[in-house]
């Protein structure tokens, strides 16, 4: 069967800046935390060590050229832009982001620019980071010198990358820097992060820009067990922790009632401002960037909690793994295509069908070098993954959803916080040492696909 997609559907991938770039200027959390405990960090390689974009730029967006992208989304760092989060402005940041995305626009490849993937500023964390509502206002700033630095040239704008993530790693499992443990504290991080986005949506309204803004969640469907009723509150509770904490808020411009009352009802609210709530809905945005990966399977837990224990969103469910579940060996996710599917319809049908497009997907494989054949990866693991996710989202975009492209992670191999390069996401493969650029076979597969806008595949 012959899977064609709307026209100019956007064909590209994502990366960030500190995942990429390289010559750090502008202390982030990571170089401080890697700098006191790199044994956190996959074989002990560090933030310093990437495919080193701020040098290779200019062939970088050659070859994604050479990958038929009609768009890109990378972010820019705001400790390379203001290295202490609140003073002066860079100006080598700001050339090296101009040409960027001159280059870009040039090309013929729409930037997508995110201002925030999981990088903050050191300077920025030694105030509190994301507790401290200076630094909201501090992140308000750096996004607007960002649209009136390069608003005329790029017209679609992201405020944060999974910002559930610094969340859950920073102040509930302890795989970001600060490594806190403390509901309470993580719920003030979200919140906080939430009034963050809505103020540079609300600069970005008052500077009359021509372009969008919007949002990247990682929307993890969570799914219960079974039709139990206590399987099915235990889905909706982590939906609600998981999803729905970021997703109404920019969608509704409000929190769901029943996350805030289970919070109340166990103290865990953040403290509040009255005039919050305005700001907030003024924080719907116009474009939502979907990162799927895997679901998110859930029970009803099957022992009392401790209540001595720190309070967890796993006091309202145990994990499961469903027997049969398709596996990505190679790094142990669950593969679950139609998945796409569900956040697209359920957008559809609870959200008011919003723009939206899929902003991060992929398959991370571990010792990929053992696949090379004639001196490339032959990754039709890969290829079989995107065409199987593609699939179901075509037929989202048959039934009416409002999904306008897809994007894949990533562009080249690249460093992945405490994973740094265990797993391989790239189109195209990087040689650490050599630095060299070899693209993949899936590369090759997306480039034909961009470029018909279309891909075959037995039904
Ligand atoms: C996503 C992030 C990316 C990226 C990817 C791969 O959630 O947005 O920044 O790193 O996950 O993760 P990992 O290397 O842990 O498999």
């Amino acid at each position: 069967m012959k899977y064609a997609f709307p026209d100019n559907f956007w064909w590209g991938s994502a990366s960030s800046a500190l995942q990429t770039e390289g010559a750090r200027e502008g202390e982030t959390t990571w170089d401080y935390w890697f700098a006191r405990e790199p044994n956190r960090f996959h074989n002990g390689v560090g933030p310093q060590q990437t495919s080193t974009f701020y040098q290779h730029w200019k062939t970088d967006i050659q070859l994604l050229k050479q990958l038929n992208h009609n768009s890109f989304r990378t972010s820019i760092s705001w400790a390379r832009l203001i290295p202490d989060g609140i003073g002066e402005v860079n100006p080598d940041a700001v050339d090296f982001y101009n040409q960027v995305i001159d280059e870009l626009n040039e090309q013929g490849i729409t930037p997508f620019i995110t201002l925030f993937h999981f990088d903050m500023p050191m300077a920025m964390q030694e105030i509190g980071g994301w507790e401290n509502r200076d630094v909201v206002d501090a992140y308000a700033r750096y996004a607007q010198i960002c649209f009136e630095l390069f608003g005329d040239r790029v017209l679609h704008w992201f405020t944060f990358n999974e910002p559930i993530v610094p969340v859950e790693g920073g102040y509930l499992y302890d795989f970001h820097y600060p490594n806190v443990v403390d509901f309470r504290r993580a719920a003030t991080v979200a919140y906080h992060t939430v009034l963050a986005h809505a103020k540079a949506v609300q600069a970005y309204r008052a500077g009359h820009y021509a372009g969008e803004i919007g949002i990247v969640l990682n929307l993890t469907p969570s799914y219960p067990r079974s039709q139990n009723p206590a399987d099915v509150k235990a889905a909706h509770v982590a939906d609600l922790m998981f999803n729905r904490s970021f997703l109404d808020p920019v969608l509704r411009g409000e929190y769901p009632a029943d996350l805030v009352a289970l919070l109340k009802s166990y103290d865990q609210l953040p403290a509040c401002k009255p005039e919050d709530g305005f700001l907030i809905a003024e924080g719907k945005i116009d474009l939502l960037g979907i990162n799927y990966y895997q679901p998110r399977r859930v029970k009803c837990r099957d022992s009392a909690v401790n209540p001595q224990a720190p309070f967890m969103p796993e006091w309202f469910f145990d994990n499961y793994e469903m027997p049969g579940r398709k596996m990505n060996p190679h790094r142990g996710w669950e593969i679950y295509e139609p998945g796409i599917y569900d956040i697209l319809i359920n957008l559809r049908d609870n959200y008011g069908n919003p723009r939206c497009f899929i902003s991060e997907n992929g398959m991370g494989v571990e010792n990929e070098q053992r696949f090379i054949e004639n001196g490339q990866i032959n990754d039709q693991y890969r290829i079989e993954f995107i065409s199987e996710h593609l699939a179901w989202l075509h037929k989202g975009i048959s039934e009416g959803c409002n999904c306008l492209g897809y994007h894949m992670w990533t562009f080249i191999d690249n460093w992945s916080w405490c994973n740094a390069y265990k797993n391989r996401y790239g189109f195209i493969q990087l040689d650490l040492e050599t630095q060299k650029r070899t693209i993949k076979k899936s590369g090759e597969w997306f480039a034909a696909t961009a470029l018909n806008n279309s891909f075959e595949k037995e039904s």
